[in-house]
């Protein structure tokens, strides 16, 4: 197809792909819609359907969660275009995962027309809203429908901007299908990208840092929290740097709930497997763009909802973050109110090299050094022993058949151990941190709000923005989350994106099934029941069989741990040669 002029558009969608492509957009995921038949048009006759290019998907909650996917990645956004209030209802889900994962995601819509005249009977009535943005207002952290062409490219750049400015998020964009359609009776100028990008974000005022540096030097036990920090190329290395400093145990929550894992677990001073412990001794605690402060400083009884403290001491928080900025009212995804000594709002990235600055030159005036020397080894004895825990559980479970997930994490291992590999979801339970060496720069994170049917979408995100780097993304894929999304598959088989699904298949909504076994137990029921609404099973989904009929290499279901790593050998050969999706079905011990 030739490509057109960019200089030269026609018709108002095509300076909506000017801008697309002025921005840098390199991906379009989509499910088609008369409403953006404008976009559509100009996405593929006009744009020549390159830069960006259509991703066909089977569902909107595919193409946003393909987008968020996409810019954990890349570090960028893409788009996702969604049909009027249908697409965005069906992308909902995804949108409020993107916002509580602080994902720039550029949603596009389209809608009307608005001008009653020109609309068709019945379809054009019913699908649409005033205003459409209203549907997703409180979980995007901008929308808007510009008027009229000529205010189109204010809207984009400034969508763009937003949607990239920390703590990002995703943006809403809605276009009358009459402005799409419309011809240009004038030339529309395009904004320049340099001079519209994100601004820089916040750094901390430097006494109150001071002041957090103190706390920390004169500590008897400084712990450092870690859910996730703005991926700036120094940030991993200042932050060991700093626990190094201050022989400071770190946990890292960047597989639990949103943001990204921030530490290696090789580091002596790697302590996720302690969190109870090193909380119970911590007398100050560096809080980094961490939210859930209670989730992780408390422990809930599972039965009667109880928080309590894990620890009796007094203990002083330092939280950085830029959690006061990301407040919405409708959610209350901004979690529980919890006291701190030293609330900072900055990026806790920008602030540790700062940081470890006035720790270095308070540590020249200190004298315990040999206090701190001792505090290392200590921590350092601890982790090695909680990783050779681990490693033993392995060998304990081996042959345990259906395949324990100890085991089913090691096999992945020891399959991509020797590839420049990417973890795009999902952690086996925990157990890929565990045996793992795990680089959290090679972990893309998590859903962030919860909300199932993220994990293959987003695999599939992940590995577009990859699919020419050479590296091997694996997607750890439990079971409940992939059923909500199976057509998926189609999209990776149709738009050929090499990413390696390994099933995590415990054929259950498992993590329900512990709450029904605790209020049976609670209430003196049958826990027998738990099951009931919960097992995948009777019949057990055959994985492989729908893969496969999605045009996808598949194999499995396994059982036998015996048969895993074969397995795991021929798909990896698939997805690294021959550039494919490929997928393992294992069938895995329920606990
Ligand atoms: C959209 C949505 N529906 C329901 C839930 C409630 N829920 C939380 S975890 C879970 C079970 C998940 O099952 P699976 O993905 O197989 O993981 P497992 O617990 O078995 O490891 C459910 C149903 C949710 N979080 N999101
Ligand atoms: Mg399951």
């Amino acid at each position: 197809m030739p490509r057109q002029d960019l200089l030269q558009p026609e018709f108002g969608s095509d300076v909506v792909v000017n801008l697309m492509r002025t921005f840098g957009i390199e991906y379009a995921a989509m499910n088609p819609g008369a409403t953006f038949r404008g976009i559509h048009d100009s996405l593929v006759n006009y744009g020549g359907n390159q830069r960006p290019e259509l991703i066909l998907c089977c569902h909107e909650e595919i193409a946003v969660s393909l987008a968020h996917g996409y810019a954990k990645a890349a570090g960028k956004p893409m788009a996702a275009v969604v049909h009027n209030i249908v697409g965005l209802q069906h992308a909902s889900m995804a949108i409020f995962n993107a916002f509580c994962d602080r994902a720039p995601v550029l949603i596009l819509g389209g809608t009307g027309p608005m001008d009653t005249t020109r609309r068709r009977p019945w379809i054009d009535w019913i699908h649409t809203a005033l205003v459409q943005g209203n549907l997703v207002r409180d979980y995007v952290k901008w929308d808007d429908q510009p008027a009229s062409t000529a205010a189109v490219p204010e809207a984009f750049a400034r969508a763009y901007r937003i949607a990239m400015t920390e703590p990002m998020g995703p943006v809403y964009l809605c276009f009358d299908a009459d402005l799409q359609e419309g011809r240009l009776d004038r030339p529309i100028p395009l904004p320049d990208p340099v001079r519209f990008a994100p601004s820089s974000p916040p750094q901390a005022d430097a006494r109150v840092l001071a002041e957090a540096a103190r706390l920390l030097c004169e500590a008897e036990f400084p712990l450092i929290l870690v859910e996730s920090l703005v991926p700036h190329p120094w940030a991993l290395a200042a932050l060991q740097r700093l626990a190094e400093l201050l022989a400071a145990p770190v946990i890292d929550l960047g597989d639990e709930h949103r943001g990204r894992s921030c530490f290696p677990t090789a580091h002596p001073l790697d302590l996720f497997g302690a969190k109870r412990e090193m909380i119970r001794e911590a007398d100050v605690v560096l809080a980094l763009d961490v939210q859930d402060f209670l989730g992780t400083l408390a422990e809930v009884d599972r039965t009667t909802r109880e928080v309590k403290p894990v620890s009796d001491r007094p203990v002083k928080i330092i939280g950085v973050s830029l959690n006061d900025y990301a407040i919405r009212s409708w959610a209350q995804t901004y979690l529980s109110l919890v006291p701190l000594d030293l609330p900072i709002t900055a990026d806790a990235g920008m602030v540790l090299p700062s940081l470890v600055k006035l720790v270095e030159e308070q540590l020249q005036k200190d004298s315990r050094a040999a206090t701190r020397q001792a505090r290392f080894v200590k921590l350092r004895i601890r982790h090695e022993a909680l990783r050779e825990e681990w490693l033993h559980t392995v060998e304990a479970q081996r042959l345990q058949r259906p395949v324990a997930y100890s085991v089913l994490a090691a096999a992945v291992w020891e399959a991509i151990k020797d590839e420049d590999w990417i973890l795009a979801n999902g952690t086996a339970r925990g157990w890929a941190k565990r045996v793992w060496e795990w680089q959290p720069e090679r972990f893309c994170g998590g859903s962030g709000g919860a909300g199932l049917g993220y994990g293959l979408g987003a695999s599939l995100g992940v590995a577009l923005a990859l699919r020419d780097s050479g590296k091997v993304c694996v997607n750890l894929q439990p079971d409940g989350d992939f059923l909500y999304v199976t057509s998926a598959l189609y999209t990776a088989a149709h738009h050929q994106i090499p990413l390696l699904t390994v099933m995590c298949n415990n054929r259950s909504y498992y993590n329900d099934e512990e709450h029904q076994e605790v209020m049976a137990k609670a209430r003196g029921r049958s826990v027998e029941n738990k099951v009931v609404g919960i097992r995948i099973e009777g019949p057990a989904p055959d994985f492989a069989k729908i893969a496969q009929g999605f045009g996808v290499y598949a194999e499995g279901p396994i059982e036998d741990p015996k048969d895993l790593g074969f397995a795991l050998k021929r798909a990896l050969k698939v997805v690294k040669e021959d550039r494919l999706p490929a997928l393992v079905d294992v069938v895995t011990w329920l606990a």
